[in-house]
């Protein structure tokens, strides 16, 4: 029979979710193309294949993070008794740092490609848009339009940097787009927002050796557990990075020796420094714009324009959207992944298995991480009550922090629990080294359905940081020091 399209499956957007979706449907015997195309930044950066996590976000930001931490093990290294030369004079060489990172990019935009190749996913470099429900059209590097008709349509563009509506940002500010590439030494440099990614700017550049600010406007990590994300800024606050709280950007202005700001206090007074970078991380926006949805009748959620699907699907029953794009979902790496995977196989392999959205496991490389799953205290005082929860906390000593006397007092943790009969563990957080490492696997037992009990019954590791998290036995109603004795 002549076949109505030529695709079974055509992505908009080749980056965490669009590429799992599409390389799972071509496993699965579905003919798939992908649309991926950067539009460069301001400042004109731009990247290959592979979308944000990739080229400008976890990757690059890990690798960063990293590059500070062994900073910091370089001094430590000197108290366990490496001979250290002049270890005064150690320093960051932010180019080598730059066209390291860099390199590894290329070579992952590299094996995405042949990946592709193999898996026989058709990778068109152009700007996808909606031309009617089933054809995507796109300009392609030589002018040309390329025009392809899908039976299935899943849209995965993600988001970019937003930048203030203020005079000179856009002239005279980067966003995280252009951080990991950019060929100069940072500088002093001011960052405005407070999110998980303006921390993580603001921790590994302040370890890098640079003078770092954060603007905050009102609070730190939104959406985060308030005790956890306060501890975290006093925590960054100790290692040298300045904050300026309640306070908003006016003006940014290029002048002779950097970048002038402006920015109105919380007493209303306007208050102004020079920098030589200024970094804008105060949220992504959604790039539905681009689409020409309405050519399709997909409908976008007018506050965020982004798109409210049910099992990543939108309002048009072909049409389906996985990642960043989705309104009301963690934008992150695995969550993209995880949920373009699932969808291709609910519709290439008969599979009913859906997304499950809750209780996904998160970490802020602050640089001391801060790793997280399921609720926070807020969260679960609202939803159960304070009544019918319990609060189990503690400060703990690393055993590596005492050699060379390195700062324990944020290395904090809270287990958060139901008090009825099971004492359901609802939520985890953990402030420490290797956050991430630690909260993976309290992730999956979580999902198993943890409870208090088992908790105490698991036997830890020892001598590790995440053991402190079974150790753990004082109540925050107990009103007892969670403090160590020893
Ligand atoms: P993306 O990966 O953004 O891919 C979308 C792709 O579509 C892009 O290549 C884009 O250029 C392209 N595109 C857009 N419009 C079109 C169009 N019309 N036609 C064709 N192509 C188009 N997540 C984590 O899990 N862990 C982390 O540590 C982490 N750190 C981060 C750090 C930073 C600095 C940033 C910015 C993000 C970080 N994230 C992290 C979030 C993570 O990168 C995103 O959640 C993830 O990349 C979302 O995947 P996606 O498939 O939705 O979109
Ligand atoms: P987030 O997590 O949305 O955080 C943005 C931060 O920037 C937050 O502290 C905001 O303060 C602040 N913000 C927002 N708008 C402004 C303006 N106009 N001026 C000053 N400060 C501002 O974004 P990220 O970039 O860290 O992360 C991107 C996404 O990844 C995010 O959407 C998460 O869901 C995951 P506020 O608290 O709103 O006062």
């Amino acid at each position: 029979p002549i076949e109505q399209y030529m695709y079974d499956l055509v992505v908009l957007g080749g980056g965490s979710g669009g590429l799992a979706a599409a390389k799972q449907a071509a496993e699965l015997g579905a003919r798939v193309a992908v649309f991926d195309y950067v539009t460069p930044s301001p400042k004109g950066t731009k990247w290959g294949l592979g979308g944000t996590c990739v080229n400008v976000g976890c990757i690059p930001k890990k690798l960063m993070h990293q590059a500070a931490l062994l900073g910091e093990a370089v001094h430590e290294a000197a108290a366990f008794g490496w001979v250290i030369p002049d270890i005064k004079s150690v320093q960051i060489n932010w180019e080598a740092l730059s066209v390291a990172v860099q390199n590894h990019i290329k070579s992952v935009n590299w094996v995405t490609r042949v990946d592709l190749k193999n898996k026989k996913v058709e990778y068109i470099n152009a700007l996808g848009y909606f031309k009617d429900p089933h054809t995507i059209g796109g300009i392609m590097k030589n002018g040309e339009e390329n025009v392809v008709t899908a039976k299935n349509i899943l849209i995965a563009v993600g988001g970019r940097p937003k930048y203030p509506d203020i005079p000179g940002a856009i002239e005279n500010g980067i966003t995280s787009d252009d951080i990991f590439s950019l060929s100069q030494p940072p500088g002093k440099t001011l960052i405005v927002g407070a999110g998980y990614i303006g921390l993580e700017c603001a921790g590994f550049l302040n370890g890098l050796g640079y003078n770092t600010t954060v603007m905050v406007r009102s609070i730190i990590l939104r959406g985060f557990d308030q005790q956890m994300a306060n501890i975290i800024a006093e925590e960054m606050e100790q290692r040298g990075v300045h904050f300026i709280y309640q306070a908003k950007p006016k003006l940014i202005k290029k002048e002779a020796d950097g970048i002038l700001v402006h920015w109105v206090d919380k007493l209303g007074q306007v208050q102004k420094d020079v920098y030589d970078t200024v970094l804008f991380a105060i949220g992504r926006r959604a790039l539905t714009k681009d689409l020409k949805l309405e050519n399709a009748g997909v409908i976008c959620i007018p506050d965020d324009d982004k798109i409210d699907a049910v099992d990543e699907q939108t309002n048009v029953p072909h049409i389906y959207a996985v990642g960043d794009i989705l309104h009301k979902k963690p934008e992150l790496t695995p969550v993209a992944i995880h949920a373009g995977k699932l969808l291709s196989k609910r519709l290439f392999a008969n599979s009913s298995e859906t997304m499950d959205y809750t209780n996904i496991a998160t970490t802020v490389f602050s640089p001391l991480e801060y790793g997280c799953v399921g609720l926070s205290e807020e969260q679960a005082n609202i939803i159960y009550g304070e009544d019918n929860i319990e609060i189990y906390h503690a400060y703990y000593k690393p055993t590596e922090f005492f050699i060379p006397q390195k700062d324990n007092s944020h290395c904090y943790l809270k287990v958060v629990t139901l008090r009825n009969n099971d004492q359901k563990v609802i939520g985890m957080h953990f402030i420490g080294p290797n956050a991430g490492e630690v909260i993976q696997g309290f992730a999956t037992a979580i999902k198993s359905n943890l409870t208090f009990p088992i908790l105490k019954s698991t036997v830890g590791i020892h001598p590790t940081s995440a053991e402190e998290l079974i150790r753990v036995f004082i109540t925050k109603r107990s009103k007892m020091d969670p403090k160590p004795q020893s």
